[in-house]
């Protein structure tokens, strides 16, 4: 549950941000040089620029910012600013090489460590940065974050594999039998949080969202189920297609989700460097929510809008309450979500029945992200913070919203508030989604 001191506030931050750093160095420790340096796709930054900006954001925010101090390299600032270089630039530009960037990376650390034992992270420091170290939990969550694009990264990278995990295990034996959609009864539920110590900006304040009953799938569309769509001539149906997405199918030459290849009358996947058959039971990953919403389309479904996503994966109809995840406020445990990078893929659709939401939907947490109708917008009541580039200038029709997080995310941000967005066209990172349907006039509560 939430940490209610300083102390503990102050233990969690730190055992954050040394994950995210053991995470950081694992994903990159297979990499030879050259690798780090080159562009494995022009959608992605080198991989040695995610290393050094990740020291940089935290030489600004945590040695800087939150510690007062003059700070290791701020003369890096520009060449690490997101919004200066677009990513397909970054490889040419003069960046620190690996050995310079990991030990930018160390020096940094060390430093944090220094000004995270100096700082009151009690609720009642009255710098809300600081206050329930709010700043380090930022920092842990914005590494994390890197740590996924670097997955990201090594998943577009040809050649053979620099990164493993075990499988996740089978389904659970009651996963052929789920019910193919869950009832989640209309009326408000309480949307956000004011309250969660290291909710970013976007996720606050709490407001109270009025939702008509609606049918969620239970779990998160198969690799099976989209396939039929794909076999079925989908991808060359306009009447499936949002107009814009119609464009891009068109433009792009789409003709499966990314990395989907077919040979000899079967679909086969590229994962990691290594090629497979399609896993039938799989969640389905890698598409772009165009694609999501013409299968929903084909399916005779919408996408479900954010706010239904975030009631069914949170109001718990017993008490009214919002939960911080969908079997309760208790911290992920292996037993209830894949998230991690403990596994480098998604389990089977019908896994985790520990992890189910009180309506009886599995896998909302964990696995895939998945796409949602809904723009990228401020809730009521937004106040950018710490600053502008982390959210408010994405807002708007340009983005849409992801939830849930996927199998390469921390604990640290997988809960049900956190809030991901991307261009409708993009397919690099790990999202698949699921359907709803309308269920006008059943089941208020
Ligand atoms: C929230 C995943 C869209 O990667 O652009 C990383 C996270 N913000 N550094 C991104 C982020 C600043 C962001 N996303
Ligand atoms: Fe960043």
């Amino acid at each position: 549950t939430t940490p209610d001191n300083g102390t503990t506030l102050s233990a969690a931050a730190r055992a954050a941000l040394e994950t995210a750093r053991r995470r950081t160095l694992r994903l990159t420790d297979q990499v030879t040089d050259d690798d780090l340096v080159a562009q494995h796709s022009r959608l992605m930054s080198p991989l040695v620029w995610d290393l050094a900006h990740i020291a940089n954001q935290e030489d600004l925010w945590l040695v800087r910012t939150a510690g007062r101090r003059p700070g290791l390299r701020p003369d890096l600032d520009p060449l690490y600013d997101a919004f200066q270089h677009p990513r397909a630039d970054r490889p040419a530009l003069p960046l620190l090489g690996p050995a310079a960037a990991r030990a930018y990376l160390t020096a940094v650390r060390a430093a944090t460590f220094e000004v995270l034992a100096g700082t009151d992270t009690s609720p009642d420091n009255p710098d809300p940065l600081l206050a329930n170290g709010f700043v380090f939990g930022m920092l842990a969550q914005h590494e994390q974050q890197h740590d996924e694009t670097m997955l990201a990264t090594l998943q577009l990278r040809e050649g053979p594999p620099v990164v493993q995990a075990p499988a996740p295990p089978p389904a659970p034996a009651d996963a052929a039998t789920l019910p193919r959609e869950v009832l989640v009864p209309g009326g408000p539920f309480t949307m956000g949080t004011s309250t969660d110590p290291w909710a970013l900006d976007n996720e606050r304040p709490h407001h109270t969202v009025d939702v008509p009953a609606f049918w969620l799938d239970t779990v998160p569309v198969s690799n099976a189920a989209y396939q039929a769509f794909v076999d079925d001539g989908g991808y060359r149906e306009p009447r499936w297609w949002a107009p814009e997405g119609w464009r891009h199918v068109r433009k792009a030459g789409l003709r499966a989700p990314l990395f989907w290849r077919r040979e000899g009358g079967r679909w086969l996947r590229r994962r990691f460097g290594v090629t497979e058959a399609v896993p039938p039971d799989e969640p389905v990953l890698h598409v772009c929510w165009y694609e999501a919403d013409a299968y929903a389309r084909w399916a005779g479904r919408r996408l479900p809008t954010e706010a239904e996503w975030e009631k069914a994966a949170r109001h718990d109809p017993a008490t009214g309450r919002s939960r911080r995840h969908p079997w309760g406020d208790a911290e992920p445990g292996p037993e209830h979500a894949n998230l991690g990078q403990r596994h480098l893929q998604p389990a089977p659709v019908g896994s985790f029945p520990a992890g189910a939401a009180p309506s009886g939907a599995r896998q909302l947490i964990g696995d895939v992200w998945e796409w949602t109708a809904s723009d990228f917008d401020p809730y009521p009541g937004f106040t950018a913070f710490p600053y502008k580039e982390y959210s408010e200038v994405f807002f708007g029709p340009d983005y849409k919203v992801l939830r849930g997080g996927a199998f390469s995310v921390d604990p640290v941000a997988g809960r049900s508030t956190f809030r991901n967005w991307d261009y409708p066209i993009r397919r690099q990172i790990f999202a698949g989604f699921r359907t709803a349907g309308n269920a006008a006039g059943e089941g208020r509560d």
